[in-house]
């Protein structure tokens, strides 16, 4: 893991480098170091320059690859800071490092293409600084100068032309998750509130197949097709036999930059179709910054379509006290988790309880084809009981459009009957 040195300028107060330490952590950087102050702007460094050689000093003791100023820097600014810090040690500034983890979050094809053509646009000033400061030095020569930025320009152009001939899948492909018998679920949350290691450890636990192959062997199903399409932030879990995609998103970030509005959205139309949303809050964090984060979370899922489970994770770090505080901010209780200690069992129970589920008791005259309405039955979903008689008589519980498929199976067994 690289290390990272943070900086951060306020103009008043002290310094929280909560939320840019676990930034910089969801990006794969290890924060070795953080140099603060509460000063005025400073043209130079935007950070006071007793900061910045503060800095300098903290990236050389601890090595540090990075340094992360959680403030805007300017092309200028980036480069006097780095003209400061050891030769190769890469200046980042709050932007920056959103986009990198936005980069590593980022599932479908158009959110990709967002976040692409956010860092086109980022770099494109930045680009024209380093050029106009070779010319400076007459490093370039003259007829290629304006070269690089052409190509740049001409790389955003392409990159707006891409996104908007690709369309949104996520609708039209929730629709297919769902016709094919899968529960959606979406994770949301804050940076390091512990998605992605809940994803995992959910998924890991119960996926059918780490391959992504069918339960069932042989050829590929639709199921299979749909999933071979889902990317890395889409992972399947078998949860009280009812089959669930579990999708990742990249999560809130505060203050985010109005250029990454876009992207941001793009990843969170997963959630807006699910059937349910999990939102994933730190237990660690203090009251005050729990009821904070729940009530912008609560504004960011005001138009999502299932239900919003709260959850408290990383409960094994946190005492009793701290946990009832902690619960204090939520309208509906949360789930009590941890995802790296203990079983999730509770987690588990509450969304299957959530997930949309119809009952219904079917009735087919008891038949070979009966015996496929059975098997169909315990495939897709919770089958209570079976009475085998003249009829044979099936009660299951399941989701809604699984319960439809087989009261239509139903019916077309009984016409098929009749005719005969
Ligand atoms: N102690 C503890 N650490 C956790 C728990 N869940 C996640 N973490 C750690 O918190 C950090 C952020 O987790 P991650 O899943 O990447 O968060 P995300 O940004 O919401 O996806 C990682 O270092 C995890 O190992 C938990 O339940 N307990
Ligand atoms: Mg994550």
């Amino acid at each position: 893991m690289s290390g990272a040195v943070i900086g951060k300028r306020v103009e008043q107060g002290d310094a929280d480098t909560t939320e840019i330490t676990a930034l910089a952590s969801a990006a794969g950087y290890e924060v070795v170091a953080a140099v603060t102050a509460t000063a005025p702007r400073d043209a130079t460094f935007n950070l006071p320059s007793g900061t910045a050689a503060a800095l300098a000093d903290a990236v050389e003791s601890h090595d540090a690859t990075t340094a992360i100023v959680d403030n805007e820097l300017t092309p200028g600014q980036a480069h006097n800071l780095s003209e400061r810090l050891p030769a190769g040690v890469a200046v980042y500034d709050r932007r920056r490092l959103v986009l990198e983890v936005f980069e590593r979050g980022v599932g479908t094809e158009a959110a990709r293409l967002q976040v692409k053509l956010a860092r086109l646009r980022y770099e494109l000033p930045r680009l024209r600084a380093d050029i106009r400061r070779d010319e400076a030095t007459e490093v370039t020569r003259h007829d290629e100068e304006g070269k690089p930025i052409e190509d740049h320009k001409r790389r955003i152009d392409e990159t707006r032309r891409k996104l908007q001939r690709v369309e949104d899948p996520t609708p039209k492909r929730m629709e297919q998750r769902r016709a094919a018998g899968f529960d959606t679920v979406a994770l949301v949350g804050y940076t390091n509130a512990g998605k992605t290691t809940l994803l995992r450890r959910l998924a890991d636990d119960l996926s059918l197949d780490a391959d992504g192959h069918s339960d069932e062997g042989g050829e590929p199903n639709v199921a299979d097709r749909l999933f071979e399409t889902l990317g890395t932030t889409t992972r399947r879990a078998s949860i009280a036999g009812r089959r669930v995609l579990l999708t990742d998103t990249v999560g809130f970030v505060s203050d985010l930059p109005h250029e990454f509005v876009a992207s941001f959205e793009s990843t969170m139309a997963s959630a807006r179709h699910a059937d349910v949303v999990l939102l994933v809050v730190d237990a660690t964090d203090d009251t005050a910054e729990i009821e904070r984060k729940v009530a912008v979370a609560r504004e960011q899922l005001a138009d999502v379509e299932g239900t919003v489970v709260p959850v408290l994770n990383k409960t094994d770090r946190a005492t009793e006290e701290e946990l009832a505080a902690a619960r204090e901010p939520f309208e509906s209780e949360p789930v009590v988790a941890s995802a790296t200690a203990g079983d999730l069992a509770a987690l588990r129970e509450r969304l299957v309880a959530e997930l949309p589920t119809e009952e219904a008791t079917l009735s087919v005259p008891n038949s070979d084809v009966a015996m496929q309405l059975v098997s169909w039955c315990y495939d897709h979903a919770e089958v209570r009981d079976v009475d085998y008689a003249e009829a044979v008589e099936i009660r299951l519980r399941g989701k809604p459009s699984v319960i439809a498929e087989a009261e239509r199976r139903e019916s077309d067994i009984g016409s098929q009957s009749n005719r005969s």
